[in-house]
């Protein structure tokens, strides 16, 4: 493959944009190659500048769930724009998809949307802790909220990447209130609740986690979260930007049929444009300028081209009868594959998978379930790994600690195709 046409337009992109990118991860850095541009992307196909065609397992990091620009999601954008881009006024789009999303996830009474993931678990700590009273909340290291400042500690996804866990930048006021626990280790929680259970204003975790790569709760994890929050009077948060509507059409609490008292979404809700939600219950949520105290605002909150393309994303959803059962049939094909090339070869590996989102640890450990774990993966190796695939046409996370997603519009002769390259990109190994 030649990389020509991206490697100008990267030269290009560093002129003007810190570090060429908009968003870390993109820069391929952790893989030591220079970012493939996107030219275009239809279904599971995405092009590149110079016309390589790769099949797509990064969903753009999961929002893609029919594959890229689905015609009915390109329609609602079209026949939205006609009629304008932005109000900053209500308009029935906002309605409408609040009323898809508390009529899916039913522990969501109230929803307030806004524009990105970050956003939404921002807003979902300060209403807890508006909720509450309470200043401290603790999170999970290795799981990745987005880049507001009280999550980048020991954060996951492009932070553990690049080795910055912990960002300056962050007060050590902010850092104070962050209480740090360890991945299905309740004790690690419920020891904190002892030395701290009065000012715990929440718990907010990846009910599964896609930011340390696929790492997968314990059933008796989510539910001893769920009895030790609600035994201190503590808000439960279920940060579902990832695993919602991907896992189960009421997401991981659905799946796992442990409800909390707030949800965070974002990704798929959007279809691909930028939108994020927080929601739950609504005596909570009820706190929530304008009829009550805690603020939150946005300019583009509820965008008209947002919504409509989320309202025809979650239309499909419902209306697509098989759609997680082929989720699953497909992933567990692409999971049975990679698992006989990992025998075949020799190469010692971990496949966490849950649903339609996996990740393959290149790591000697006989099991990934935190981030310790995760971290005794071979970096260089799944450098490796990523730069054969690209080049035998598959398009993977530019990091180890990160997911690859099967979507509804793969077809098995892809899953097969992706097999078929694993077990090329294993044996270079
Ligand atoms: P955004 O602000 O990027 O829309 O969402 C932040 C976020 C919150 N919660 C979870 C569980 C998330 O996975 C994310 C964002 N995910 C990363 C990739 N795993 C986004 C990719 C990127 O940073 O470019």
């Amino acid at each position: 493959m030649k990389f020509e046409q991206s490697k100008a337009a990267f030269e290009r992109a560093q002129k003007c944009i810190p570090g060429g990118v908009n968003s870390p991860v993109r820069a391929f850095k952790s893989v030591g190659l220079n970012p493939v541009f996107v030219k275009k992307a239809k279904g599971t196909v995405i092009t590149d500048l110079d016309g390589n065609q790769y099949i797509d397992c990064l969903a753009s990091w999961g929002p893609m769930l029919f594959g890229h620009a689905h015609e009915r999601i390109l329609q609602a954008i079209s026949e939205a724009a006609l009629k304008g881009t932005s109000f900053g006024a209500p308009s029935e789009y906002e309605t409408e998809m609040a009323e898809r999303i508390i009529r899916m996830v039913p522990s969501i009474e109230l929803v307030r949307m806004v524009s990105s993931g970050t956003e939404a678990t921002m807003s979902a700590i300060r209403l807890a802790r508006g909720f509450t009273g309470r200043e401290s909340f603790v999170k999970f290291a290795g799981n990745y909220h987005g880049h507001g400042d009280s999550f980048l500690i020991k954060a996951g996804s492009g932070a553990i990447t690049l080795g910055i866990p912990n960002s300056p930048g962050i007060t050590k006021g902010t850092a104070q209130d962050t209480l740090m626990a360890e991945y299905n280790n309740l004790a690690s929680v419920e020891a904190l609740f002892l030395e701290k259970g009065s000012e715990i204003a929440a718990v907010i975790l990846e009910p599964v986690c896609g930011n340390m790569g696929v790492v997968v709760p314990t059933k008796e994890f989510l539910q001893g979260l769920r009895e030790l929050t609600t035994k201190y009077g503590a808000l439960l948060i279920f940060d579902e930007v990832i695993t919602g509507f991907r896992l189960a059409k009421g997401g991981a609490q659905e799946y796992f049929g442990v409800a909390p008292d707030l949800t965070t979404l974002g990704k798929i809700i959007g279809g691909g444009l930028p939108v994020g939600a927080y929601g739950g219950r609504k005596e909570i949520m009820e706190q929530m300028a304008p009829i009550g105290p805690v603020y939150q605002a946005g300019t583009l909150s509820g965008n008209p081209l947002a919504m409509a393309a989320g309202i025809a994303m979650l239309t499909m959803i419902e209306e697509t009868k098989d759609l997680y059962t082929e989720l699953e049939r497909k992933a567990a094909r692409l999971e049975e594959g990679i698992k006989r090339n990992l025998e075949e070869t020799g190469v010692s590996g971990v496949v966490n998978r849950v649903g339609s989102m996996m990740t393959l640890f290149f790591t000697e450990a006989k099991k990934v379930n935190n981030l310790d774990e995760a971290m005794s993966s071979d970096t260089d190796k799944y450098a490796s790994y990523f730069k054969q695939s690209l080049e035998s046409g598959i398009y993977l996370a530019p990091s180890q600690f990160e997911c690859l997603f099967v979507s509804y519009a793969h077809t098995d002769e892809e899953i097969d195709q992706i097999i078929d390259a694993n077990l090329q990109a294993l044996r270079q190994l």
